[in-house]
Order: structure tokens, then C-alpha cells, then sequence
């Protein structure tokens, strides 16, 4: 299936500009598709008193606005990340923000953060079918635009991603420093209901190492459920206009893995963690799982492989449950540091 996608809608998409071949997509997706893809029991996942069918995500960003959630919901995926959504409308940077690198199977965007804003936002989420779990990624400029948008979304679902990581705004990345993130988390933590992830940057040196550790120590003591690492790397990206942005994709697998163990490793299995960047098969997201992520998520393989990448993760997933004695996917999450252990 993969190769008739590569074939065919892709290599039209990849004829125009990255972001017209996604306006595109969200015209046509208002509306639901028929589902073929099942899921089995075994890939179920359990997230506080939550089950969720299977640990394939669709990571934020792909899905902003809440346009296309009928059509995202049918595409087989345990859950959606929705957003990130802002408090007001925002344009984001000027184009062109998205360029390709084909060979690597990986891109840099600097989209800067466009939103159509809360109140549009919400129209659009509850004009949608809904066939899946929906966590809304929300971000902010200030922490009262944080906490505004969090007391709205947490009336739509019981799943939040705050969203501490673009690369690509002034702000974007102004509430993973710790003491900001301190006081975020503390506010959220008196307001919370559901399950709260919060969205950090890859690891790519002692500093980032060290403020990741702090993170991590704060969520445990503010009561945040889990980590999804990693958004975009930020880069340098002289076809982007504004010469900067975020990789994603295959180049960026390993950066996604080492920041994964290092948050395993401080989180002392308190924590849920939920893989993202440069999964693009089921041993991809294996390896991730059995390091300590609970779910994956993807975006840029979605773009290069198609739709049907959720279904062949899954399925493949299943068959390395099978080939590695594994009764069902609890029992790998993790397994690498539970063998450590004994
Ligand atoms: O909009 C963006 O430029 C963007 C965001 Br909010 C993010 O979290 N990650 C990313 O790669 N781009």
C-alpha cells in the first residue's frame, strides 16, 4: 500500500509547496472514511484509569485548527494530538516555513505557531466525528494565555499536551525553563482533572540533559501524568524565511531515543512517556516502547508513508509481540529497564 501512496498521491503532493499539498488534505477532510483497520486487545494501553486501544498517536501539529479530526479519527490511530491551539489568532511565520529534505525522509517547519485561536478552535473540535481519543496540545505566550486556554480545552476532553517546546516562536520554548515551568505546573496541577503530558525538546547537550532532569522532578511533584519527547530539533534552514526552524523525521530518531531514556531513567516509573520523532516502521516504535514509552507518535512518516502507516505499525507490532514472546504490549513497555532491574 505504502509504495501505491509513494507512487501516487505523494509524488502529486510533492510537486507543490509542502503546505498547499496539507490545504489540500484538510479540504477534504471533513468528513470520516470508512475504518479497515482493526485493532486486537494486545495492543490495548492503559494510561491512568484510561484504556486506550492501541499506542499509536498522531503527534501535534498536523491537525491545528481542529479541521480535520473526522478524518484523522478514521484513520486508526489510538489517539490524536490536536493543536497546538493559541488563546488568540496568530498567522505564524511568513512562507516559506516548510522544507522538505526526500532523501532523508525527514523536514524542518517553521510554521511560528499559526492558530486560528481558542473560540474558533472549539467550533471547529465540536463540529467533528469523533471516532478516537483526542488530546488537545494548547501553548501560550504568557502563563495566564496557558492556563485560559487549559480551563477551555479541559471542557472538550480529558486529555491535555501543554506544549513547552516550538522551536519556532519567540516564546515557544519560554516554559520549559524551569522556574517557569514550576509555576505553570503548579497552577495546572489545582486545576487538573484528566491525564496532562507535557511536550519537551530533544536532548543534545549537559544543559538541556540537566534542565530535562528538572522537568522531570517537577512533573512528579505537580502530579503531570507524562512526558512526550521530542518536538522538533530546532536548526538553521536558509529556504525557510525566516532562516530558521524545526527538524523532524528520521534524522532526528536518535535524539528522540536518548532523550526517552534519560527521562526513564529520572522518572523512577512515575511518569507515562510517549515516543515521537523518526518512528517510521513498528521496530522503530518497538525500540521505543521497550525503553520505556508507553505510546508513539507520529507525523513526518505520515507525510512520507501515508495513511496506512498506522495500520502497518500495528500490525507489525503484533508480529514482534509474537516473534519476541510477548503476550501483550504491557509487558514490553518498558522491559528493557525491568531486565536491568533484576
Ligand atoms: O508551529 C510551529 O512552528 C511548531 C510548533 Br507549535 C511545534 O511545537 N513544533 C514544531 O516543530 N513547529
Amino acid at each position: 500500500m505504502n509504495k501505491i501512496y509513494e507512487k501516487t498521491i505523494r509524488a502529486l503532493f510533492f510537486k507543490f509547496d509542502p503546505e498547499k499539498g496539507h490545504e489540500i488534505v484538510k479540504k477534504f477532510a471533513r468528513f470520516p472514511i470508512p475504518t479497515f483497520c482493526r485493532d486486537t486487545t494486545e495492543l490495548n494501553v492503559r494510561i491512568k484509569n484510561y484504556k486506550f486501544r492501541n499506542p499509536v498517536g498522531l503527534a501535534a501539529g498536523f491537525d491545528k485548527d481542529a479541521k480535520m479530526i473526522s478524518l484523522l479519527s478514521s484513520l486508526g490511530f489510538g489517539y490524536l494530538v490536536i493543536g497546538s491551539v493559541l488563546k488568540q489568532e496568530s498567522m505564524g511565520n511568513p512562507k516559506p516555513r516548510i522544507v522538505r529534505y526526500e532523501n532523508e525522509q525527514s523536514m524542518v517547519n517553521s510554521m511560528g505557531l499559526p492558530s486560528v485561536g481558542i473560540d474558533k478552535f472549539v467550533k471547529n473540535y465540536l463540529d467533528s466525528i469523533i471516532r478516537t481519543d483526542i488530546f488537545i496540545s494548547i501553548a501560550g505566550n504568557t502563563l495566564k494565555e496557558f492556563i485560559d486556554v487549559y480551563k477551555i480545552v479541559k471542557k472538550l476532553t480529558p486529555f491535555i499536551e501543554l506544549n513547552l517546546s516550538c522551536p519556532n516562536t519567540e516564546n515557544g520554548r519560554l516554559f520549559q525553563d524551569a522556574d517557569n515551568f514550576e509555576t505553570l505546573a503548579e497552577y495546572v496541577s489545582k486545576l487538573k482533572d484528566g491525564i496532562i503530558f507535557v511536550k519537551v525538546s530533544p536532548v543534545i547537550n549537559r544543559k538541556d540533559a540537566e534542565n530535562l532532569i528538572t522537568i522531570v522532578e517537577l512533573c512528579k511533584k505537580f502530579n503531570i501524568d507524562g512526558i512526550t519527547a521530542v518536538n522538533a530539533l530546532p536548526v538553521k534552514e536558509k529556504s525557510i524565511s525566516v532562516g530558521y526552524g524545526g527538524l523532524s523525521g528520521k534524522k532526528i530518531f536518535n535524539f528522540m531515543l536518548n532523550t526517552i531514556n534519560l527521562i526513564k531513567e529520572y522518572s523512577n516509573d512515575k511518569l507515562i512517556l510517549n515516543a515521537c520523532g523518526g518512528i517510521f516502521n513498528s521496530e522503530d516504535a518497538f525500540k521505543a516502547l521497550i525503553l520505556g514509552a508507553s505510546t508513539v507518535q507520529v507525523y513526518t512518516s505520515l507525510i512520507y508513508k501515508g495513511p496506512c502507516i498506522t495500520c502497518e505499525i500495528k500490525k507489525g507490532i503484533n508480529v514482534l509481540l509474537k516473534k519476541n514472546g510477548f503476550k501483550n504490549l504491557e509487558e514490553v513497555i518498558g522491559y528493557k529497564s525491568k531486565l536491568s532491574n533484576k
